[in-house]
Order: structure tokens, then sequence, then C-alpha cells
């Protein structure tokens, strides 16, 4: 087949990669001290982009991380402040404990180019401009990172390619590099919704994701989980099945703001939120969803209490909630008082 093979979901892709760089990986490389294993060229693609979390208990996907990226991307940011309370291991892509680099895909997306308009800006007026474009590339990496050979934070995305076709948006998303087990869920979950929200914008309707990748690899430090992941997949009956809702139709770069507003008092734990006050908040119940998340968050951060609040978790989508109680079990008590 020499088009990308489609996946009902992220996830099917996720194991069929996982499965192919286990068992028959092209190289085993060691690039800046990760021993891995590495496939060269792979694509996969999703008819449905919205389906773009994955329900494996081994693998202790983090749903808050996924919200906060995503929104960090959509909002253009490359502070570490903010990214980093969110996952600590980005510190280390920060060459100066300010900003990210090369990995900041938002702000290479979103910000203003020199004053004038963003390459997504531009890119837009475009597409909606050309029948049938072929030029709405948005171009990530970039070649002078190179020019310092220590770079800490050379970008893995290459770019993002926007292509209307009969009404529907499509993306194909370019990867010089992805870490199969660490990077991959994430760059899914972030650049879907970054398609997702450019059909919006666009007023189109949301076509196929396609994602590629150049070195496809498995670290041999994830090594054991991606095992335990793989005999997860292969013992169960089926697999989990949650639908991920679309994204309201009313989004705009206010409601990205709105929502990280609530993001920053929650993460500098100004105040704690109840269920009630976040179903009071004038946000769409879906990006609603992703307070809950940053209110579980802060609730965990701040050990405040040794559970979370179980109103703010039983207001959770149940494929939100099943996230969180496979990822911070410890801190998850249902309603009724019983822990998972
Ligand atoms: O040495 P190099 O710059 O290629 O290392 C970056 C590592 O982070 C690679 O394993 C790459 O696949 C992974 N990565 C990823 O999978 C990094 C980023 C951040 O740019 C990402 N996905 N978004």
């Amino acid at each position: 087949m020499l088009t990308a093979p489609p996946f009902d979901s992220v996830e099917g892709a996720y194991l069929a990669l996982l499965r192919l760089t286990t068992e028959q990986p092209d190289y085993r490389i060691d690039a800046r001290g990760n021993a891995a294993r590495e496939v060269i060229g792979v694509s996969f693609r999703l008819a449905d982009p919205r389906q773009r979390l994955t329900y494996l208990a081994e693998r202790r996907a983090n749903p808050v991380f996924q919200f906060a990226e995503a929104l960090w991307y959509l909002a253009g940011r490359r502070d570490l402040e903010m990214i980093g309370y969110y996952s600590t291991s980005m510190r280390a892509s920060s060459a100066d404990g300010v900003r990210l680099g090369g990995s900041a895909y938002g702000h290479t997306l979103f910000s203003p180019i020199r004053g004038g308009r963003s390459q997504f800006d531009q890119v837009a007026e475009l597409l909606l401009n050309e029948t049938d474009s072929k030029r709405g590339y948005l171009p990530v990496f970039a070649a002078k990172e190179l020019a310092n050979l220590n770079n800490p934070d050379v970008a893995c995305l290459a770019g993002l390619h926007l292509l209307l076709r009969e009404g529907r948006l499509h993306m194909v998303c370019n990867m010089r590099a992805n870490d199969l087990d660490c990077g991959l869920l994430s760059d899914v979950f972030s650049f879907t919704m970054i398609h997702e929200y450019a059909a919006i914008q666009l007023g189109l309707e949301l076509g196929t994701y396609t994602h590629t990748i150049g070195s496809a690899h498995v670290n041999d430090t994830d090594a054991e989980r991606v095992t335990r992941v793989l005999k997860e997949a292969d013992s169960r009956s089926a697999p989990q099945s949650f639908p991920f809702p679309a994204m309201p139709r009313n989004t705009t770069t206010s409601t990205i703001a709105d929502v990280l507003h609530h993001e920053h008092v929650l993460r500098t734990n100004r105040r704690g939120y109840s269920a009630g006050h976040i179903a009071g908040l004038d946000l769409d119940p879906y990006w609603q969803q992703a307070v809950l998340l940053f209110e579980l968050y802060r609730q965990i951060q701040y050990g405040q209490t040794e559970a979370c609040d179980p109103d703010v978790l039983a207001a959770l989508d149940p494929g939100l909630r099943w996230l969180m109680e496979h990822k911070w079990p410890q801190f998850m008590v249902s309603s009724d008082g019983g822990s998972r």
C-alpha cells in the first residue's frame, strides 16, 4: 500500500508502531546517549482525528499534559513556566531556563512574523483564495537550528501541511523524529487539536490526519513498559472505547485565552475550583473539561488533600476520568467513596 494505512484511533497506530519497532527494527541507534530501536520512514492515517486518546492501563497516559501542551501550542507560547509545570522533563530542553526553542511549535505557527501576520494566518488566507492549493505548508523545523551542535531543543516536527479538498481540511504532519512511546501520543493529540482548531477557523469540515515519521524509535529505557503495553493489548478481549467530542465551532483565540486564564489561576494555586464553580464558568462544556483536569492536577501538585475532590472527578467525561484513574489511582476516589 502506497498511502498511509488507516486506523480508527491513534491507539491502533501506536500499538502497530510499537510492535513493528520491537519485532522488526531497521536499526539499533545511539544518538545523544539514547540507545534505541528504530524504523525508518513510517506513516499512518486517522479518518477521524478526534480519536486522539489511548486507553491502555499500562501506558498511564497523562491527559492533563496533553490538554496543557495543546493549549500552550494554540496560544503560540514558548514559556517554560507553564509547560514545565506539567512536564518536568521539558525543563532539560530549555537552553536558558525561561523559554523552549524548536519544540515551541505553537510559537512558530501562530506568532506574527516580523510584526506581520503569522504563518498560520498566511496559510489560512491562501487556502481560502486558491482552490485546491498545494502550498498550505507550515514549516516548523528551521535550518538555523543546526548551527549550534549543542542545541538542546531542535524541532522534531518538520512541518504541518494543510490541504483543503471538497470542503474538508486535511492535515499531513511530517516529523523528522518521533519517540514512539514518549512523544507520539502527545504529539498526535496536540497536532490533531491544531488541525481541528484550523478547520474551525476556516469554517471547514474536519478531514483526515496523516502522520509521517522519518526516524520512529523506542528508547531502550522504555522497552519494558512497551512490552507490558503490548502484552495488555494482546490479552484484552476488546479495546476500551470512549469517543472524543467535537471542538465547539465557536472556538477562537479568545476562547483559548479564557481557558488559559483559568489554567493560570489553578497552576499558581491562587484558588481552587469546585465542580459547581467550573460548571458556572462562561466556557463551553468542552473547554470546561480542560479546566476540570487542571483543577485535579492542582490538587495533586499542591497536595492539600490526599484524594482529589470526587465531584470534580465525577464531572469529567468518562474517557478522561478513566485516564485520570489510571494515571493517578492513589488520588482518585469515586463519589461513592471507593477507590478504583
Ligand atoms: O536528538 P534529537 O533532537 O533527535 O532528540 C529528540 C527526541 O525527542 C527524539 O527522540 C524525538 O523523537 C523526541 N521528540 C518527540 O518524539 C521530541 C519532541 C520535541 O520537539 C517531540 N516529539 N515533539
